[in-house]
């Protein structure tokens, strides 16, 4: 699946795990910035009992400018949601509906079945994985400071430091994105 595939959908959701982690919220915010970058109405948000409380979320959040929103009860059925770090009918997801599902995500699961879902399970993040498909589909993320950011923070929290970096996908993200905050990640 490319990301342009989604673009013949105009009303998007996309939904973070429950209780979302670095991850999670980068991932999202990658394809939210895409997705705005096309004009679509597009909305970032997770749900789950209570929304975000850990310190180095909300720093990330804030400092980082990300427009996720907890929506603990789900408002209207989008025309699409893509989870992110995710996948629809897991038990860390909310079940939101919506006309059509896809996922992005780098976890196994026995839901991986659709062709609007891109599972890459030798990634280290799903951070990684945004990147690489950005790229792909023409957006440099690095024009966007804060989301090299974020998805440099997303990599960094889920490669355990980055020492479980390995993948030629995941060293590219550490190696080429130009991080701007360095109260939020450790300098390299
Ligand atoms: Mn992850």
């Amino acid at each position: 699946m490319k990301l342009q595939d989604l673009l013949v959908y105009n009303d998007i959701l996309i939904q973070c795990h429950d209780y979302p982690d670095p991850d999670s919220i980068a991932s999202g915010f990658g394809i939210y910035c895409f997705m705005k970058s096309h004009g679509k109405k597009v909305r970032l948000i997770y749900s789950g009992i209570h929304d975000i409380r850990k310190p180095n979320l909300l720093i990330m959040i804030e400092r980082l400018g990300i427009p996720v929103e907890y929506m603990k009860e789900q408002e209207y059925e989008p025309e699409l949601l893509i989870t992110a770090d995710c996948v629809h009918g897991e038990r860390n997801v909310t079940d939101f509906k919506a006309g059509t599902y896809a996922a992005i995500d780098h976890h196994v699961s026995s839901r991986n079945s659709s062709e609007l879902y891109e599972i890459r399970p030798e990634y280290a993040s799903c951070s990684s994985i945004i990147a690489v498909m950005l790229r792909e589909s023409g957006f440099d993320y690095n024009s966007v400071p804060d989301l090299a950011t974020a998805l440099y923070y997303g990599l960094y929290t889920d490669a355990n430091s980055m020492s479980e970096v390995s993948h030629p996908a995941d060293r590219n993200s550490y190696l080429f994105s130009r991080i701007q905050c360095s109260r939020c990640v450790r300098s390299r």
